[in-house]
């Protein structure tokens, strides 16, 4: 397959005016005709033949200025001879037949219960009509939709419109990966904002008829949205129309497509009955993710998709502040950073680790990774925490003057820092093109008066990578005296060279050192440390993300322990959790995060970082130990408090009620462990909307006694798809892993196991590969099931199935069996005829 490099970036020869599209909507033969204005680009002086982008495009006719063409597309394109081309502007006309029904893999222009919808980022655009298909050509568009279906929407304002058609016009230039279109069926849950400027935004989310009375937390979440852009970021919304719509079958999370964004309904539809708090959460997540996105990445773009993290990581980290603005910073830190080291720690340790911005690809769909999305936005945040609040908010608005308008690179966004700061970022670039997880030792000494930190960084080598350069890493560091007392508040070191000594003078005792306050960087800390240290931290922490990080990390330790030595969990941790749980001081939301074990994936990480090889029945059969063991120690009080954390009165979102019900629920899964699931039978019987419903379902199915439930559940709600999502992925994520993937398999022949559709792939399948001892089983059968489901959807849909074989990527943690067995499913997987190049590419890298 053909490889991608950055370092051959060249601009197109073409400037492209105007683009006007025509579409003729039917299943099978979509007429789409266009005419593109094109004009000379200074940037590249010449004469070159025109090169369209176009795949699986039928040609019906090409004309230049009026006079029909003699062309025959190839299988990834058209090419008209620069003989062909007059000099000086011209006007290109193409009309191509498409068919959307028959489009499973759900990039370009497909059908999803009779409703007609586009998915063009990455290089979807190329499916619809003959174009440049890449983020560094930006054009106005302007969009003819017809069809007898009553709702038509395209990008920008709607400009006119008659029985069965619909024209729209997107003034703002753009790449053709933001276009969009949809008609259906649709019904509107429409809204209204006014901008800061006074000007009036018509909003409305599109949903199927039926499901108009689950979109009033989009709506909301989109206003709220809308109004902290302008607070936070002083940025406004530029168009008289704000469409979201839902579509059932879709690849990702959502598009962010101008004025018109494109979302899967899982991060849409809500109603207290259907939605657990945790989904009420994502949905305003991904609403801000998307609509942040009309600044940050479409009114300025990428200038190609090398640097996808310019607009992902931006925009990840710009709703992560959004998030911690509405609900708590803390909290959300910690979700946060749980979320980094599960996904992307595990990315950087194996064999498809990658810098933020690669330097190489085959298919671009497989780098829409936590790499570029969740570590791009750590970078943002060691930036800011590097040039400060102010430094930082000057560089913003220095982004968007100087580049508005533009397709920019890392080294324009670095750029604008250095200038509205005056620091030199030259090393921090590392950041963006160095692959991997720093480690970073930690060794301290005291003499009496001083007390000495130093901190030493190496980076592992990755593929393609085996020497590695220092990073800058702001580390921020606070010290505590024995008795907890603050004695030096949080201070930034910056660590920059392989080895530093940092000294604090004229501390009275030996202080306790609480070392990456807030996580200030995206790297391992290595510090050996006591139990009782850790303890003390998580009683005596100023600092609310390591507090949680030092009992965490005492969690860790206890059950790496038990694992290692079957030794049992000593007395700090249980007391120290205990004094959390019972700190009514202490938010609700933050106790049940210290709460919750170290899941079984995350230990096997640990234990390997460590040096150690994971055995992941070991690891289930500890885990188990470590919370029955858990649950004896705070027997006394788990009745007590699971009646006072009751909350009065209807079901609300917001997050303090979700906290409340999050603990609650913690609660009642410890006591399942002692009752065997008598109260979670009651809980599931009283619960009166979904956290609640489902809370209680996942402690009777680890119970081992949930087959009345599982069936009372799927005849409530087997009309349901989002909630059947739930009731697939509950089963297979939380199936005892002796028969896990015979289980998993019964699911796949359940009449509703409709596969094609990702939402429904990804619950039982993915799902299933994160139930860790049930996936890693040592006959091999959790693996042959993936692969073999993954052969299956690939030739359908390339994205997705590719997306998930990323369960095979941390093979080199285990046993040389493991190993083995894992390499002999991707062997298999590789030797398939006609594998997608996604799928290729995947392989290939995991197997390398
Ligand atoms: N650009 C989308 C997002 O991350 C994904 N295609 O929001
Ligand atoms: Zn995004």
């Amino acid at each position: 397959p053909q490889v991608q490099y950055l370092s051959d970036y060249q601009p197109w020869p073409w400037l492209v005016r105007a683009v006007a599209l025509t579409f003729r909507l039917a299943p099978r033969a979509t007429r789409v005709a266009a005419r593109l204005d094109l004009a000379p680009n200074p940037a590249r002086p010449g004469r070159h033949d025109l090169r369209l982008d176009g795949e699986g495009l039928r040609l019906i006719r090409a004309a230049i200025g009026g006079v029909a063409l003699d062309v025959t597309p190839d299988a990834t394109g058209l090419t008209i001879p620069a003989a062909a081309l007059p000099q000086g502007p011209f006007t290109l006309e193409t009309e191509v037949e498409i068919a959307p029904e028959g489009n499973t893999a759900l990039e370009g222009l497909y059908m999803s219960n009779g409703m007609y919808c586009t998915q063009c980022e990455a290089e979807g655009f190329r499916k619809i009509t003959f174009y440049p298909d890449r983020p560094d050509v930006m054009a106005p568009f302007r969009v003819r939709v017809e069809s007898g279906l009553p709702v038509l929407l395209s990008n920008g304002n709607l400009v006119a419109q008659g029985p069965g058609w619909a024209e729209w016009d997107d003034p703002w230039p753009k790449p053709a990966y933001l276009f969009a279109l949809v008609a259906g069926d649709l019904r509107a849950h429409r809204g209204q904002f006014t901008t800061r400027s006074g000007r009036k935004v018509a909003l409305a989310v599109w949903v199927r008829p039926g499901d108009e009375g689950r979109c009033d937390w989009a709506m909301e979440s989109l206003i709220r949205s809308m109004r902290w852009d302008e607070e936070v970021y002083g940025r406004e919304y530029d168009l008289d129309i704000f469409n979201i719509v839902a579509v059932d079958d879709f690849n990702m999370g959502a598009m962010e497509n101008k004025g018109l964004n494109i979302f899967n309904s899982r991060y849409v539809l809500a109603s207290p009955e259907t939605a657990t708090d945790d989904d009420f959460a994502r949905i305003e997540a991904i609403i801000a993710h998307e609509y942040f996105h009309n600044w940050t990445g479409n009114r300025i773009t990428c200038r190609d998709w090398f640097q996808l993290c310019l607009k992902e990581g931006l925009t990840v980290f710009r709703d992560q502040q959004f998030t911690g603005d509405m609900r708590s910073h803390a909290v959300k830190r910690i979700e946060d950073v749980l979320l980094l080291r599960a996904r992307q720690f595990r990315e950087d340790a194996g064999p498809l680790a990658h810098p933020v911005r690669p330097g190489s690809y085959v298919e671009i769909n497989n780098f829409y990774t936590a790499t570029v999305y969740e570590k791009g936005a750590e970078l943002i945040g060691m930036l800011r925490r590097l040039v400060g609040a102010e430094g930082y908010a000057n560089a913003l608005d220095l982004y968007f003057a100087r580049h508005d308008g533009q397709a920019a690179t890392i080294e324009d966004w670095l750029k604008v820092f250095e200038d509205a700061t005056g620091r030199d970022l030259s090393q921090f670039h590392r950041w963006y093109t160095q692959a991997g997880t720093p480690r970073v030792t930690v060794a301290e000494d005291w003499d009496g008066g001083t007390y000495t930190l130093t901190l030493e960084q190496a980076t592992p080598p990755t593929p393609g990578q085996p020497v590695k350069h220092p990073v800058p890493i702001p580390v921020a560091v606070g010290l505590l005296n024995p008795n907890g007392d603050e004695v030096v508040p949080t201070t930034v070191l910056e660590l920059t060279g392989a080895r530093q000594s940092f000294r604090f003078e004229g501390l009275a005792a030996r202080p306790v050192p609480s070392i990456l306050r807030g996580f200030s960087a995206p790297v391992i800390l290595d510090h050996d440390r006591t139990d009782a240290e850790r303890a003390f931290l998580l009683a005596h922490d100023t600092d609310t993300f390591n507090r949680w990080e030092a009992g965490r990390a005492l969690a860790k330790q206890v059950l790496a322990r038990m694992v290692t030595d079957n030794a049992a969990p000593g007395p700090d941790w249980l007391a120290a959790v205990e004094r959390v749980l019972l700190d009514e001081t202490l938010d609700p939301a933050f106790r049940a995060l210290c709460l919750r074990l170290p899941g079984e994936d995350d230990m096997a990480q640990t234990l390997h970082t460590a040096g150690l090889t994971p055995d992941p029945d070991r690891i289930h059969a500890a885990r188990k130990r470590l919370g029955d063991r858990l649950a004896q120690h705070l027997a006394p009080h788990l009745p007590g408090l699971y009646e006072a954390l009751a909350l009065p009165g209807p079901y609300t979102p917001d997050a303090r009620a979700a906290g409340a019900r999050a603990l609650r629920l913690a609660v009642l899964a410890l006591m399942t462990r002692i009752d065997g699931g008598t109260r979670a039978a009651r809980a599931y019987a009283a619960a009166d909307n979904m956290t609640d419903q489902t809370g209680a379902l996942a402690c009777l199915i680890e119970a081992g006694r949930a087959d009345a439930e599982l069936a009372a559940f799927a005849r409530q709600w087997g009309h349901d798809r989002l909630v059947m999502d739930k009731w697939f992925s509950l089963q297979s994520a939380l199936a005892a892993p002796a028969g896990a993937a015979e289980l998993v398999a019964g699911l796949t022949a359940h009449p509703a196991f409709d596969w094609k559709n990702p939402n429904r792939f990804r619950a039982v399948i993915g799902a299933f590969s994160g139930n860790h001892a049930g996936f890693h089983r040592a006959d091999g059968a959790g693996y042959r099931l993936v692969a073999d489901w993954l052969i299956r959807l690939d030739p359908l849909n390339p994205q997705t199935a590719a997306r998930m074989s990323t369960a095979f990527d941390t093979a080199t943690r285990y046993d040389a069996d493991r190993r083995g067995l894992i390499g002999a499913e991707l062997a298999r997987i590789l030797a398939v005829p006609g594998l997608s190049r996604d799928m290729t590419e995947m392989a290939g890298r995991m197997l390398a």
